[in-house]
């Protein structure tokens, strides 16, 4: 082990290879402190020729690698299992000036959403793909997970934004296309196999990013409601009416209320929903009255709020965003991320309570996500050691509502033994010839995504 460390420390420097457990530690246990493990050392390469270099040493040594961006994942992609080596990307951060004819940009794996972000706004552009995890999670790793949030109704996942992809592949190779060509039917696409393959086919060092149009007036509507039906209702009818209409986000009494203890935010209305929809409008001019207009047609609505300043849009944007956090300061929960079929959608959330009750008595069951593509976040706190069965038993139930194990955080290591619930055994099978096309001696994270 110690001719490999002394050649990543050629390849990267000294400074970079991090043997010391003190220092490993921030990156072997991830943000929800579920997923916890040891990396032989980290090694934070400076650009894709270190990357390159160190998967080399990596191949040649026999040493497998687990990829680490933002280390915002959920489902433990990013973290080692004792005999890895740990490849941290964020000293990856360059970010070339936008191209405005094109509206397209290239960012390197390191970079982060809200620099992006950030950078696509000065030029008079934005971003397609937005989430609450914004100020940590990095191109490479939203790329890796194919990661959807909460502008998916608009502007489709990370895939859809992805022109074309520069990586590092398991023995070294560096296969680039960033030409961002709109049409180029020249063989197999790479870029498209590379994203959501969750760091199991190489590594993701830069991309070239589609932009979309900067949308600088916004409307935010707060709706209760009673029942999931009304919801999937009104999201209709919010689809036809409104032209700007750019979320629709729900949650429901119980997540409303931990997230209210938690940011000390006051009651929305005067009377508590069961049911609590967030719907976002944006366009080049004040969409508030459409929004009004279509909130007046009273129809499934119990009450509503509208803003469309800033603080205002924020304060009711935080009843939805702020219910990772404040489960995760309420302990570490059971996490599933699943989504149905909209017609399957209130069924499933009817008997999700019932599910988790007889799995893990008592425990506590918190239900949000993107309605529009029938996306629930499952979190469940105090099920103890009842987490494998609870997961199995609201997977199972997912499936049988003609359901996906993930909708949009991956696979990962924690729904791996699941995934024949959501894909065949031929398409598993054709999964794993083209993983071992790719990475014949599987050192490219073991464990994750493929059983
Ligand atoms: C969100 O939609 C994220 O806020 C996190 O996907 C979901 O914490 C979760 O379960
Ligand atoms: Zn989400």
């Amino acid at each position: 082990m110690s001719d490999l460390f002394e050649r990543l420390r050629e390849i990267v420097g000294d400074a970079h290879v991090l043997v010391d457990p003190d220092l490993r530690a921030p990156y072997e246990t991830d943000w929800t402190r579920r997923f916890t493990g040891t990396a032989r050392c980290v090694v934070r390469p400076a650009d894709t020729a270190e990357v390159a270099g160190v998967v080399a040493a990596c191949a040649a040594a026999g040493t497998p690698i687990v990829v680490q961006g933002g280390n915002t994942g959920l489902v433990g992609a990013g973290i080692p299992t004792g005999s890895e080596v740990l490849l941290s990307l964020t000293r990856l951060t360059g970010i070339e000036p936008v191209d405005p004819l094109e509206a397209q940009v290239t960012a390197e794996a390191g970079v982060t959403l809200e620099n992006l972000q950030r950078h696509a706004r000065a030029a008079g552009l934005d971003f397609g793909v937005d989430l609450a995890a914004r100020s940590a999670a990095t191109v490479g790793g939203l790329v890796a997970t194919n990661a959807g949030g909460i502008r998916v109704l608009r502007y489709g996942s990370m895939r859809a934004q992805v022109t074309g992809l520069e990586a590092v592949l398991a023995d070294g190779t560096v296969v680039s296309r960033l030409s961002g060509l709109a049409k180029d039917n020249t063989g197999y696409d790479l870029t498209q196999l590379l994203v959501g393959s969750e760091g199991t086919l190489g590594v993701v060092t830069r991309a070239r990013l589609r932009l979309v149009p900067l949308l600088p007036a916004r409307a935010v509507a707060l709706v209760g409601l009673a029942t999931t039906e009304d919801a999937l209702a009104l999201l209709a009818r919010a689809r036809g009416a409104l032209t700007g209409l750019a979320a629709a986000e729900l949650c429901y009494a119980d997540g409303v209320a931990l997230v209210r203890s938690y940011a000390g935010l006051p009651a929305p209305f005067p009377e508590e929903y069961p049911v609590y929809l967030v719907l976002e409008c944006a366009a080049r001019s004040d969409p508030t009255d459409e929004l009004v207009e279509l909130l007046g047609d009273a129809g499934e609505i119990g009450d509503a709020t509208v803003a469309s300043d800033a603080a205002g849009r924020t304060r009711l944007w935080a009843y939805r965003e702020a219910h990772t956090e404040a489960i995760s300061a309420a302990g570490i929960p059971v996490k599933l991320d699943v989504s149905v079929p909209l017609r399957e959608l209130a069924s499933l959330a009817a008997q999700l309570p019932p599910t988790v009750d007889a799995v893990a008595p008592g425990a506590r069951l918190i239900l949000f996500g993107h309605l529009n593509e029938g996306n629930l976040h499952v979190n469940v706190l105090g099920a103890g050691a009842q987490g494998t069965e609870l997961t199995d038993a609201v997977l199972n139930l997912v499936a049988a509502h003609r359901g996906s194990i993930s909708s949009e955080h991956g696979v990962g290591r924690a729904k791996a033994r699941w995934l024949s619930l959501s894909r065949s055994d031929a398409e598993i099978a054709t999964m794993r010839r083209i993983k071992a096309a790719l990475d014949p001696p599987g050192l490219m994270s073991p464990g994750v995504l493929l059983p």
